[in-house]
């Protein structure tokens, strides 16, 4: 009831990290363009896949460029912390700085009918922004068309907004070049500053190859879906080019800031292994640490214009991401009921916790009842036979992650949002959306 939202900002405020007073604001004003990265694992970074002949393909120059750019704050050590709810836990994450559900998908479970303090809501109240999410597959796909009702999205541009044919649609829709290209006419009439979301399929799983995008060579593993996995990266990298061109085209570049970011993992666990050798490691001494490193995805905020950005060491995760956006932004989140913290604080929280209870701190690599040594790889200990003050600091970490999780899942399940309204937040009606017909 209403009482456990005291349990919640109990946590908040405890948890809460302050802006660095020399990057609060510096996009303010700017629009957001979020491009969503699908199953982009950070090890295609700088990924150089060699050929047969010994040749070796860059898989994603274009990325790779932003990534190393002074004006981008690029992080190395972003982890995803999406469950069942895949892509739509991390949308879950990065617009309300909650995590999915332990079960199923929230988008799902709890979209339709709770209370959010979502970045769309918060941005429209205090700064006018106007909202929109375009997507290439059926807008019902993760309960979307009725969550982003929830979550205050202004315009939501699905399938139904884009001209399919044959040669233009893969499985999980349409191909990323043409929906970018055939986004641009409704990014056009939208009124600025906009927050809006990108949410590309092409590079989703199995990764299956179109001839007529097959621009490097497939790994050759034997494994199709790790081979060509990087083949249809590399044409997500060449997509998100051709959007980079027309917004520099087009002026919209130097008034935004491009949040570039991968929802979760491409390869899963039960490949690791195959994929192993591919990152120059030993199958044989593949561990549940090497997976949980696996776990890294691109978190890029490039801001055209900054020339004190590149790669930061710095230790995260997606719940992470809307903190650090709306400082940027000039928005003070000391009210909001965020599980995360500003990545470019020097308070911020580095310990990341993962949606099964698992835990990445710059230190400690906790998995299950194993700490491993997050530099090394070697395994610590378990828990259990550690040195008393080492165990202390360890469960310590672990209740942390624990009391993040359980805040969390109180809020979404208990819709206990419903009993705070953030001072400056406007009314905000579900009723008042409607995504059919929309710009005409
Ligand atoms: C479908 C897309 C895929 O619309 O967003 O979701 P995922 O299967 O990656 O969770
Ligand atoms: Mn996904």
């Amino acid at each position: 009831d209403e009482s456990d939202m005291e349990n919640v900002f109990n946590f908040v405020h405890d948890h809460y990290a302050a802006p660095d007073k020399d990057k609060f604001g510096i996009a303010k004003g700017r629009n957001v363009i979020y491009i969503h990265l699908e199953s982009f694992q950070q090890f295609l970074l700088d990924y150089e896949l060699e050929d047969e002949n010994g040749e070796k393909h860059e898989v994603t120059p274009f990325l790779n460029s932003i990534y190393h750019g002074n004006d981008s704050y690029s992080f190395k050590n972003a982890f995803h912390q999406v469950g069942q709810g895949k892509t739509s836990d991390s949308e879950m994450l990065l617009e309300n700085s909650l995590f999915g559900l332990p079960q199923g998908g929230a988008f799902s479970s709890v979209g339709s009918t709770n209370t959010f303090e979502s970045a769309t809501k918060i941005l429209h109240s205090q700064q006018d922004y106007t909202s929109a999410v375009f997507h290439g597959n059926v807008g019902s796909f993760w309960n979307r068309d009725d969550t982003y009702k929830s979550l205050g999205i202004d315009y939501f541009f699905d399938s139904g907004y884009y001209e399919f044919t044959d040669e233009n649609t893969l499985e999980y829709g349409m191909k990323d070049k043409i929906f970018f290209q055939q986004s641009i006419q409704y990014l056009e009439q939208l009124p600025q500053p906009f927050y809006t979301k990108f949410i590309t399929v092409s590079n989703h799983f199995p990764y299956p190859l179109d001839e007529e995008n097959i621009d490097i060579p497939a790994a050759t593993t034997g494994d199709a879906t790790i081979d060509n996995y990087f083949v249809t990266a590399h044409y997500l990298d060449q997509a998100v080019k051709e959007f980079f061109d027309y917004l520099k085209e087009t002026g919209l570049y130097d008034n935004s800031v491009i949040v570039l970011y991968g929802d979760h993992y491409g390869i899963s666990n039960a490949r690791n292994k195959t994929l192993a050798p591919l990152l120059g490691k030993d199958p044989a001494e593949w561990t549940d640490y090497d997976n949980a490193m696996l776990q890294r995805v691109p978190v890029i905020y490039h801001v055209p214009g900054v020339t004190d950005g590149g790669i930061q060491d710095t230790f995260g995760g997606q719940v992470d991401m809307l903190p650090t956006l709306l400082h940027l932004l000039g928005v003070n989140t000391q009210d909001y009921a965020f599980m995360g913290t500003d990545l470019l604080s020097k308070d911020h929280d580095q310990n990341v916790t993962f949606r099964n209870g698992n835990v990445v701190t710059p230190e400690y690599t906790i998995i299950g009842s194993t700490v491993y040594d997050t530099d090394s790889g070697e395994v610590i200990g378990n828990i259990s036979d550690l040195p008393e003050d080492q165990k202390e600091e360890i469960q310590a970490i672990k209740d942390k992650a624990n009391t993040q999780l359980s805040t969390s899942d109180s809020i979404l399940q208990s819709d206990l949002l419903r009993f705070y309204t953030p001072e400056g937040m406007k009314d905000f009606n579900r009723a008042d959306y409607n995504y059919q017909n929309q710009m005409e």
